[in-house]
């Protein structure tokens, strides 16, 4: 047992720094992926563990490596970590927390000239989000070899930059093959970014897993003509066939118990006021625990499309783009979360992850586990995200004892 404790006003202190780089009127964050404000970041989070000793090394499409030599350096490296980039309007913890908290870790350590068996690694993955280049993880799954290199490079944003060309403007497309450095076991903290844990009064959430998640481009095509002078019975109206289908998709998800499905983006074309709109195309994010249920909505989405398609004599087309299938996490590292929620007295519950993270795809590469905290009302994705200092603490603490647990197993 040690009694090594996190720093937690220079965690705070982190925190609120970092939130100034792409600071919104709001509070928020708006740090897009590959960005100037990303660039600001990175820079200073490799600042950061240049001075306390790490190596920081860049792989082809970003994804920083902050290592800290262990007393064996035959041993591969026990990482924590997660991502930098927000939301367009994001908040001051999703990702940030569980990189920043990993640095405290490194610097608590640090300070007490505690050496671990295996090294450490503190990981910043690229493009978590998948906001501005879609897919989401798109990072970490080019180091679990989910995605390759080349096709992270031609992923484009609304303003069709590309993710290559954005990597290079900022000048983090780094030396190090991707994949290339193999990652002992993942310990990922991060804001639950729902209700459950501070509606049930828990301080940890230990995460089993992260449910499937999978999104769809749909185009719905119809014919342009004059809102003044065509009947309605003689449209071929895009728009009206999209709402329609919106509703469909709500009511679906409704009648399948844990299922979750948003139309996030949508636009019409030509978007002008007196024209029937000729063309639409919208996003669907579809996520549950299990895979035969994600199967069976996509069914029953493909049969509602193909019924208003015929009602409304426009055509549709939804293509799934991504596709990230429900992940258990490590007994190992769950086991390491549970003695050290238990050894730092905190109240603490198992459950499911409802958001994706990095882990998710980590864990098909290395023994991974996550650690939630709550945040205010469970909101995140929104420039009100909050969580309390003690939560961010309590976190980075069990994250700390989690990882020492680990080392010594
Ligand atoms: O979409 C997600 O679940 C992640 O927060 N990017
Ligand atoms: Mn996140
Ligand atoms: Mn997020
Ligand atoms: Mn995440």
């Amino acid at each position: 047992m040690n009694n090594l404790a996190v720093n937690a006003d220079r965690l705070w202190s982190d925190l609120m720094e970092t939130a100034q780089i792409g600071g919104t009127q709001k509070g928020g964050i708006r740090r897009l992926t590959l960005s100037d404000e990303d660039r600001q970041v990175r820079d200073w989070f490799r600042a950061q563990c240049e001075t306390l000793g790490c190596t920081v090394e860049v792989d082809e499409v970003g994804n920083m490596f902050a290592t800290r030599p262990g007393r064996r350096g035959d041993l591969p490296p026990i990482a924590m970590g997660s991502h930098l980039d927000t939301q367009p309007t994001g908040g001051k913890f999703d990702g940030v927390l569980g990189v920043l908290a990993g640095l405290e870790c490194l610097r608590t350590l640090h300070d007490a000239a505690y050496q671990t068996n295996a090294p450490l690694m503190l990981v910043n993955w690229t493009n978590e989000e998948g906001s501005r280049f879609a897919p989401a993880m798109l990072g970490s799954g080019v180091h679990a070899g989910v995605f390759d290199p080349a096709f992270a490079d031609t992923r484009e944003d609304s303003e069709h930059n590309t993710f290559g060309s954005a990597l290079d403007s900022i000048g983090y497309r780094g030396p190090l093959k991707a994949g290339s450095l193999s990652i002992g076991a993942m310990f990922e903290l991060h804001i639950e970014q729902g209700p459950i844990l501070e509606a049930e009064g828990d301080t940890i959430g230990i995460v089993k897993g992260v449910q499937g998640m999978r999104w769809y481009d749909v185009e719905i095509t119809g014919r342009e003509s004059h809102a003044g002078s065509t009947p309605m019975h003689l449209r071929r109206d895009a728009l009206t066939s999209s709402a329609e289908f919106i509703c469909a998709i709500d009511r679906i998800a409704r009648e399948m118990k844990d299922a979750v499905a948003t139309v996030g983006t949508i636009a019409t074309h030509p978007n002008s006021r007196n024209v029937i709109p000729g063309r639409t195309v919208l996003s669907i994010d579809l996520r549950h625990p299990d895979k035969g249920s994600l199967d069976s909505i996509e069914a029953q989405l493909d049969a509602a499309l193909a019924d208003i398609a015929r009602a409304h004599g426009v055509t549709a087309t939804m293509v799934r783009i991504w596709d990230s299938p429900p992940v258990p996490f490590a007994e190992t590292c769950l086991q390491s979360i549970r003695q050290a929620a238990r050894q730092c007295g905190y109240r603490s519950r198992e459950m499911i992850s409802g958001a994706g993270h990095d882990a998710a795809y980590i864990a098909r590469v290395a023994p991974t586990a996550m650690i939630f905290v709550p945040c205010a009302g469970g909101l995140s994705h929104n420039e009100e995200e909050d969580a309390s200092f003690e939560d961010c603490k309590a976190g980075a603490q069990v994250l700390l004892q989690a990882v020492l647990d680990y080392d010594r197993r």
